[in-house]
């Protein structure tokens, strides 16, 4: 399958999505919505791919922002009506139940740090800004952005970006607990595709459980969490790869998954 704005590899069991208009440092305009969403709904059928990696083309940009042209001119009760940037969530987050990596190799800015975080980790290059700086635009994040940013670096940090526009560095995102971890700008997709597959190696239900898990940790109390985590691990225990798994260790050998 070709797309006008993205590019599709498929590397063994990891698929790999190249976010493709380097000129407009990949800024994401509807067409880029649409060939995502069918991307993502592509890896996430196929059985014999279990981890995606997303990242930009271009020395310069992983996504610098909602495409302002695209915007620009477009009428309030649109923006409204049309429910404008639901789908990224409903599609790339909620429809998405296995696991996927934003490789961030340099500005992720507005939309850009939002569709980063919808990720389930980001990996940065040593080249990444990260930044909200949408509130120069006379607006605000949409796709979810005072939300992520402030679950993952706290109020402080996230207020002081939202409020100023500033941007912040790979280091500073790494240490502020945005970033998993910081690759060297040249061996970013190498590495993050390296890492996805260990992930895809993983037994298919449990890959799926443990990020179910953690997305819980994020979306709901201590309390509806905990219980949320038992019931899911019950029911992982009823698996044959469960089975297998724990048979293999004590035999001292690699599982075989079956995905069951
Ligand atoms: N949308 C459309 N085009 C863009 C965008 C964008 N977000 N970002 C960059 N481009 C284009 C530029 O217009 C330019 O195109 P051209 O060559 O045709 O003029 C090309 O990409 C290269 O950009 P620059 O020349 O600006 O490159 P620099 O290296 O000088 O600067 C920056 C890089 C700092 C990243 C700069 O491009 C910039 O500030 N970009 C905009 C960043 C931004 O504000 N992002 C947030 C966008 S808003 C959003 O994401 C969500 C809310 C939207 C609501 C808006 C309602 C109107």
């Amino acid at each position: 399958m070709s797309y006008e704005t993205i590019t599709v590899e498929q590397r063994d069991n990891v698929t790999l999505v190249t976010l493709n208009r380097p000129q407009a440092l990949n800024a994401l305009n509807s067409s880029v919505l649409e060939d995502l969403i069918d991307a993502f709904a592509a890896f996430e059928a196929d059985d014999g791919q279990g981890c995606l990696v997303l990242t930009g083309a271009g020395e310069k940009a992983f996504a610098a922002g909602a495409d302002i042209k695209e915007m620009a001119d477009k009428p309030a009760a649109d923006f409204y009506n049309e429910d404008f940037f639901a789908r990224w969530t409903s599609h790339l987050v909620k429809a998405t139940r296995k696991p996927w990596i934003a490789a961030v190799n340099g500005f992720a800015l507005g939309g850009g740090c939002e569709l980063a975080m919808m990720a389930d980790f980001i990996l940065a290059s040593d080249k990444a800004k990260f930044g909200q700086p949408e509130i120069k635009l006379g607006v605000a994040p949409g796709m979810g952005g005072s939300q992520r940013l402030t679950r993952a670096v706290g109020k402080a940090k996230a207020m002081e970006m939202c409020l100023t526009g500033r941007m912040m560095g790979a280091e500073e995102a790494e240490r502020s607990g945005l970033v998993a971890r910081i690759v060297p700008h040249e061996d970013l997709v190498e590495d993050a595709v390296k890492t996805a597959k260990t992930i895809a190696g993983m037994p298919p239900m449990a890959a799926k459980v443990n990020k179910e898990m953690v997305n819980a940790a994020y979306e709901t109390f201590l309390d509806q969490g905990v219980l949320h985590e038992r019931r899911l691990f019950q029911i992982l225990t009823a698996t044959e790869d469960k089975v297998e798994g724990m048979t293999a260790f004590i035999e001292k050998r690699e599982g075989e998954w079956k995905g069951k």
